[in-house]
């Protein structure tokens, strides 16, 4: 699946194109991005099926653009991009990957403090040399440093969200061998980690050769940095490192408990083996004359060490190991229905019937529809003549697809400045479900972002607070805000807290979760869908709510219907 890289080169084009100040044409590549961002198909599936016609017929792309971007398709590059990059410094180039620096600002950098590196902008920013430009201040050069910051660790870890396609892909094939007994992803996938370093994979096999050398040639990879019949490491076209290790059926269990990790985890876990007189290691239990115990499975070795199993998301030492009782975590196929997506009311993809079909498809008993309000200009949000025609049809989705879906008519509606939601009562009371979230101006500091949300929690006409953190993963850090305050007043208000299952959100994060757990607070797990296609993104929603220690009591939309709709009321 190509288009994540199609709409970065399409954006990025388009940033160097209007550097350089060229009219009409960065809009044009801008709006073919957001077309194939949206889109719920594989762009590249399209263009092998249909050609070159297949990709103009996608709405936003013209025959221009079409033909670079089946150039990409077949080689990998755009000679004109490269050509158009080497018209403008590197540093340039870099700069841009900055969150909030777009052209304009990049250019003035350049021109006027002749900045030509990352390091150079760095410096600039911490002494204070930015602050006087037009346009920018002393925020900016905090904002700057903060940007610089999360780029460095952002190449670091990548979000599960892409890795775990990837790492699926190669289980899979993997998997197909004669060769290959038993296969599983290991590491911080297994453990559902938001981000993720590289990719872990661990087979039995008793040809290791052949599975090393079927591994060492996949299509995707970009280099081999290592290869034996044990273990090989691969660098893939992605950027991401993957290792595989084939091991005996006997150690299996042990070695997979060990590549699962956490680190902290497996030092608890052999702690506790040494106080019971065994050894733990990657290849089994052992007791002390290092006679072998077990190890085929993990379920014997935690039995063995007089432990319940632990889920793997809940493997990361922070009191797992001490439990009298394991909580049941909310299993994948629990949830009942999606609450949070937008439809081409607003900024979403799909129609509103397609999302309703999406939904029936998933088997769910309920679905909102929840596009964005008024304020939300950018999102293409809805003024009070616009909504008037969206409830209408709503409503007749409902009537219409009666015996298969419970639909419900709903808003994420915004969360103003100072508190106030973006709709008035009265239009809110048409709604079946409220969701509330803030999009902009968090940069006024923690009492003024908290009371903001305090205030909505405290209107009585939410039913939901989205992403309740706003951060967005190697982008923007979560914004001050009491938390814990938060939590208080959404318990006693009945207001529930959203998991947001978008792979750059996931917000609550794991910790935030587990604190809501503690303090029995409602949540619900949403995919905030812009296409039909992203409702599929629920797993990773669930997959935090594990980690959190979720059972399936403490989310709303793991509710049957009749339930769900008593906790929403009518607000
Ligand atoms: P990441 O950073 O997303 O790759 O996270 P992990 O947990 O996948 O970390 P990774 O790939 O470095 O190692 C995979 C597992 O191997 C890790 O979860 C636990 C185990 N492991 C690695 N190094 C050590 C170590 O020094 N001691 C112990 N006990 N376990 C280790
Ligand atoms: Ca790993
Ligand atoms: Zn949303």
């Amino acid at each position: 699946m190509k288009n994540q890289e199609v709409v970065e080169i399409l954006n990025n084009i388009a940033d160097i194109l209007e550097i350089k100040k060229v009219e009409w044409k960065p809009i044009a590549y801008r709006k073919a991005a957001r077309s194939i961002e949206n889109l719920p198909k594989d762009i590249e599936d399209i263009y092998r099926k249909k050609g070159l016609d297949g990709i103009t017929e996608v709405s936003g792309i013209g025959l221009g653009i079409g033909k670079k971007i089946a150039e990409y398709l077949d080689t990998g590059k755009i000679k004109e991009f490269d050509e158009l990059k080497k018209t403008v410094p590197e540093s340039v180039v870099s700069m841009m990957e900055i969150p909030g620096l777009g052209p304009k600002k990049v250019s003035k950098l350049y021109k006027i403090l002749k900045i030509n590196s990352l390091g150079e902008l760095e410096r600039a920013a911490r002494f204070g040399k930015i602050r006087n430009l037009m346009g920018f201040g002393e925020k900016s050069e905090e904002d700057i440093l903060m940007g610089i910051g999360l780029i460095k660790k952002g190449h670091e870890r990548t979000l599960l969200g892409t890795v775990l396609p990837i790492a699926n892909s190669i289980a899979d094939g993997l998997r197909n061998l004669k060769e290959v007994s038993k296969i599983d992803i290991a590491g911080s996938i297994r453990r559902k980690k938001d981000t993720v370093k590289d990719i872990d994979i661990l087979v039995i096999s008793k040809y290791p050769e052949k599975v090393m050398n079927y591994f060492a040639k996949l299509n995707n990879i970009k280099a081999v940095l290592a290869k034996g019949p044990t273990k090989s490491s691969v660098v893939l076209k992605e950027g991401i490192n993957c290792d595989l290790r084939v091991v005996g059926e006997k150690s299996y269990g042990g070695a997979l408990a060990y590549f699962t990790g956490s680190k902290e985890h497996n030092i608890r876990m052999r702690q506790i083996a040494i106080k019971k007189g065994m050894k733990l290691s990657e290849y089994g239990l052992f007791d002390r004359k290092d006679k072998y115990i077990c190890g085929k499975n993990e379920e014997e070795l935690y039995s063995k060490l007089g432990l319940p199993y632990v889920e793997p998301e809940m493997r990361e030492d922070t009191g797992e190991l001490e439990l009298k009782k394991m909580p049941k975590l909310i299993g994948y196929n629990e949830i009942k229905g999606d609450l949070h997506m937008h439809t081409t009311w607003s900024d979403g993809f799909n129609s509103a019937e397609d999302m309703v079909k999406a939904a029936i498809k998933k088997k769910y008993e309920y679905v909102a529809i929840t596009d964005h309000s008024k304020s939300a200009h950018v999102a293409n949000g809805m003024d009070e003549k616009r909504f008037k025609k969206y409830i209408e049809e709503i409503e007749k989705l409902k009537k219409k697809y009666k015996n298969e879906i419970n639909i419900l008519k709903g808003s994420e509606v915004d969360i103003l400045k100072d508190g106030s939601l973006d709709y008035p009562n009265k239009i809110l009371d048409k709604l079946d479900i409220v969701i509330a979230s803030m999009h902009s101006g968090f940069r006024a500091g923690k009492n003024e972002n908290t009371n903001r949300m305090i205030k909505a929690i405290n209107s009585g006409k939410v039913n939901i607070i989205a992403h309740p953190t706003g951060r967005i993963i190697n982008q923007r850090n979560p914004y001050e805000i009491d938390l814990n305050a938060v939590i208080k007043e959404a318990k006693e208000n009945n207001v529930a807290l959203e998991i947001n299952s978008y792979p750059s959100r996931l917000d609550l994060n794991d910790t935030n979760i587990r604190l809501c757990i503690e303090n029995d607070n409602k949540l619900v797990i949403s995919t905030d869908s812009h296409s039909a296609k992203n409702l599929d993104f629920m797993i990773f929603g669930i997959a935090q709510a594990r980690r959190g220690w979720a059972e399936s009591k403490n989310i709303v939309n793991a509710m049957p219907f009749e339930r769900f709709i008593k906790f929403i009321g009518k607000k």
